[in-house]
Formats: structure tokens, C-alpha cells, sequence
């Protein structure tokens, strides 16, 4: 294959980050290192395949970088300014229709500038796309930030087939109708041929939605415009590289690294391990507050057990995020005060991100793993867990608030704001016998590495472009 940009492509992927990171070397030259997510693992070999181009991003304000050809496929990275990051991204993106979509768990923020600047972003993802795009091309847009490109992707080409993924949730109607420029969003969907959720629950409720659009009908997962055209509405749970999580888990070098860290952490009986990004979304404020009671009564032994919690810096220049920052050093200051000792910390807490294989590791070595969002579209770290640990003497506790619990049903389910409840179900999942935990985790494990990653992307494909 050529080492050239080409000038059309027959498949293109849309997101708001480039799946590559820049690398400035000593000497001062530049080079792109593939960011490996699950969605650039999925993705890679069918853009390989069809000569495909990933339109994104590439994470500096104020710079334009030209495309380049990176391992098989081409980049073609879009400028944002330093304001657009802070009222496309930022604000509209991650502090209005993040929230309005999570339930509004904390207030969603309305700024008209920032929607102003919402739209002139997307509209200059689409023009990249439309650039790029050879007669009747498949292009997948990728989430929320980019919630307007179907609409005017269509209009600027209608021969192509486009797609929608939502990684997130999609809210109720009375949740969703708080948004003043709801219809805009709406009609911004409905410009693709198949817009993707994680969950039924999720399309349902868009599917009403579009609904109440006038001249649209919709119903049994399609929606049909008064321009003639039929929208497929539907579920596809995404997944994770299931193989590639457990032959890394299980490389000498993770198992090293995890006999290591148990070592670091005291040589405890029992880990109970939870990693997030951290996000009001994800529950941690209810855990870490289950899990220090637990230790303050007495049920956990803090020279037997350690809780250890991995958050990882995320969006820190939202107001909210530093709000649950601060939230969250002080509640674990408070339980770590009270309960175990300098040398013997109940609660281990990490505000950092780690690389790859150590987060494989602590998977790997976690006898207990607490997965309780308040609100998820999926949650891959329940799957990753799932797909990590070879002892069948684990446990996953789970809120039935996250898309994955639909299929990880096996799990120890829990309400997250249900303290009490969180706390008797971490006892049961740490007290039940190895019989019934075995069994669990192997029905789980038959789930995830049969329903991966590629066959969520298959999946998507099929459906978008047999249509
Ligand atoms: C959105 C939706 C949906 C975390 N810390 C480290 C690290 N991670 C990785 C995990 C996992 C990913 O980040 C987090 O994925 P989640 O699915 O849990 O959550 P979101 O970031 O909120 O993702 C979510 C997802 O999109 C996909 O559609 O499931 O519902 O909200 O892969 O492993 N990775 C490394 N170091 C860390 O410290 N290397």
C-alpha cells in the first residue's frame, strides 16, 4: 500500500481525537504513535482493508498539522482553536450534552456560544469527510461531540452511507426536552442511515424522539424522513479486544508486574480493585463511601483486605471535575484517618493513569472488582476485568445502571445509590463459595469473548452498508 495520502477513500471514520499521539523526540522531530483503544484495535484492519482514512483531532490547540499516512491508513487531522476547544469540546461537548445524556446526574450548562461553536466544528468535520469521501464511501461518526455530522455530511453528499455510534446513553424524552436546541440535535442524527446505540433502552428512547419530529414516522427500530429515506435505529453493545486483554494479562511480564504489586500493596488475602476515569458518572463517590463504612464497621479487616482505586485524570477543566476531585481526596482522607494504619492503608487511591500492562496486572491480581456507575453507555472496565482474570475465584460487582449489565448478567448487581445494599452485595460477593463464583465467572467469560470487539464492528458494518 502506498505511503501517499490518498485523494478519495471508500472508508472513513469520524471521531472527535485521532487514533495516533504526537511524539516530539529529543531532536526535536515529530512522530504519531498509535493510541491503542479498542476502537482503533476494531477499526484498524477494516480501514486497512478498504483503504480507509480516520478524520479527528490530533489534541493541539491552535495548530495545523497536515494528513499523513500511518500504518496503513491514512490521518487527516482538523484544527481546533484554543476557544473552539474550550466551547465545542469543553463546554458544549463534555458540559452540556454530557450530563443532559447521563440522566443530568449533576446540571446540565446551556451557553449559546458554545453551541454556536458546536455547530461550526461539526460542520467542519463534515466538509473534511465530504473532501475525503469517494462516491459512495461508508463514513461512521463517533459519538456525541460530533452529534451534527450526519445531518450535514448528507447534505453536502447524499450518495454516501453514513452511520452513527453513541458510546453513551441516550436520556428519556423529559430529560432530553430540557435542551434548547433539541430539535436541531434530533435532525442531526437522523442524517444518517443507521444511527447506533449500546442498548435498546437507549435507541427506545430516541426512537420516541424522532417520533415527535413532524413528517418523520418511526417505529420498530426505523424512522422514516419526509425526504423518503428509512433510518435504522438499534442496539450494538460494544465490546473489547477479549483475546489480546488476556494474552497480555497473562504474559510473564503483567504476571510479574502483578505479583509486584501485591507485594507494594502488603501482601494483602484479598484486592478489591476499581478503575475509572474520574467522572461523576462513574460512582465513586458511593463506593468509596460502601467501602470505607465496611471497613469502619469492622466487616472488612484492614490488615486482611485493600481497596485499591485507580482514577484517572479526566476533562480538568470542567468545573465539575475539579469539584469531584477535591470530593473525592477528602473522602478518602477521612476513611484512611480512621481505619488501617500509615503502613496499612485500607483504601490505596491513585490519581494517575497507568500504562497498559500494569492496569492488566491489577486486573489480573484483583480478587474482588467494583464496576458501579451511576450512569454508563456500556463500561468496558467491567468486560476487560471479565476478560484479564484467569482465577475463578473473582468476583465482579456491578450497578445495573451500566449498559454492560445487560449482558454481564452473571455479575453481582447493585443500585449505586443504595449504599446499604452495595455494602451487603460486596460482602455476599466476597463471602459466596468458590462453587458459585466459578460458575459465574465462566458464564461471564463465555459472553465476552464471544461478543468482541470485531464482532461488534462486523456487526455495525453488516447492517450499514447491506441496507
Ligand atoms: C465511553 C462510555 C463506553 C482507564 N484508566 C486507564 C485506562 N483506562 C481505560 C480502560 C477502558 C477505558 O479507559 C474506559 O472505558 P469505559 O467504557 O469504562 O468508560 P468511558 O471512558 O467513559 O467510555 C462508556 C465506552 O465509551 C466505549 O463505548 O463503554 O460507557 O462512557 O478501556 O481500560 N487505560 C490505561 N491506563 C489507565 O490508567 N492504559
Amino acid at each position: 500500500m502506498s505511503e501517499t495520502v490518498q485523494d478519495k477513500v471508500d472508508f472513513l471514520v469520524i471521531a472527535n481525537r485521532l487514533p495516533v499521539d504526537r511524539k516530539v523526540d529529543d531532536d526535536g522531530s515529530v512522530s504519531w504513535k498509535s493510541s491503542p483503544g479498542g476502537l482503533v484495535t476494531a477499526l484498524e484492519p477494516v480501514m486497512q482493508r478498504k483503504g480507509g482514512a480516520w478524520i479527528g483531532w490530533h489534541g493541539a490547540p491552535d495548530e495545523v498539522v497536515k494528513p499523513f499516512h500511518h500504518d496503513g491508513y491514512d490521518i487527516h487531522p482538523v484544527p481546533l482553536s484554543a476557544q473552539e476547544v474550550e466551547e465545542y469540546y469543553e463546554g458544549f461537548s463534555n458540559a452540556t450534552l454530557w450530563p443532559l445524556y447521563h440522566d443530568c446526574i449533576v446540571e446540565p450548562v446551556f451557553h449559546r456560544e458554545w453551541w454556536d461553536a458546536f455547530q461550526k466544528v461539526n460542520k467542519r468535520f463534515a466538509e473534511q469527510a465530504a473532501e475525503q469521501a469517494a462516491e459512495g464511501a461508508t463514513v461512521w461518526v463517533q459519538d456525541y461531540q460530533l452529534n451534527l455530522v450526519p445531518k450535514y455530511l448528507r447534505e453536502m453528499r447524499p450518495d454516501l452511507r453514513i452511520g452513527f455510534f453513541l458510546h453513551i446513553p441516550f436520556p428519556p424524552i423529559e430529560l432530553y426536552s430540557r435542551l434548547p436546541w433539541r430539535e436541531e440535535l434530533v435532525e442531526g442524527l437522523l442524517g444518517a442511515d443507521l444511527i447506533g446505540f449500546q442498548t435498546p433502552g437507549a435507541a427506545a428512547n430516541f426512537q420516541r424522539l424522532a417520533r415527535h419530529r413532524p413528517g418523520v414516522t418511526a417505529a420498530r427500530g426505523r424512522a422514516h424522513t419526509p425526504d423518503g429515506r428509512t433510518v435504522v435505529i438499534r442496539d450494538f453493545p460494544i465490546s473489547i479486544d477479549s483475546r489480546g486483554f488476556h494474552e497480555l494479562a497473562t504474559s510473564e511480564k503483567v504476571k510479574a508486574e502483578a505479583a509486584k504489586l501485591r507485594e507494594d500493596l502488603g501482601h494483602p488475602g484479598t484486592i478489591i480493585f476499581g478503575v475509572d476515569r474520574l467522572d461523576y458518572t462513574k460512582g465513586l463517590r458511593q463506593r468509596i463511601r460502601a467501602v470505607g463504612e465496611l471497613f469502619k464497621e469492622g466487616k472488612l479487616d484492614p490488615h486482611e483486605v485493600v481497596f485499591l482505586q485507580l482514577a484517572t485524570p479526566s476533562r480538568e477543566r470542567v468545573e465539575e471535575y475539579k469539584i469531584l476531585r477535591d470530593d473525592i481526596n477528602l473522602l478518602v482522607g477521612q476513611i484512611n484517618s480512621k481505619v488501617g494504619s500509615i503502613a496499612n492503608r485500607a483504601l490505596v487511591y491513585r490519581n494517575e493513569s497507568v500504562p497498559r500492562e500494569v492496569l492488566a496486572a491489577m486486573y489480573q491480581m484483583a480478587d474482588l472488582m467494583l464496576v458501579t456507575p451511576v450512569r454508563d453507555g456500556m463500561n468496558l472496565v467491567a468486560k476487560e476485568y471479565i476478560a484479564c482474570r484467569s482465577n475463578d475465584d473473582s468476583a465482579l460487582v456491578l450497578s445495573e445502571f451500566a449498559g454492560a449489565a445487560r449482558e454481564l448478567k452473571q455479575a453481582y448487581m447493585v443500585n449505586p445509590y443504595d449504599i446499604d445494599g452495595m455494602k451487603a452485595t460486596i460482602m455476599k460477593a466476597l463471602t459466596d463459595s468458590p462453587k458459585i463464583k466459578a460458575r459465574k465467572m465462566r458464564s461471564m467469560r463465555r459472553q465476552v469473548f464471544d461478543k468482541t470487539i470485531d464482532v461488534w464492528a462486523d456487526n455495525f458494518l453488516t447492517e450499514l452498508e447491506g441496507q
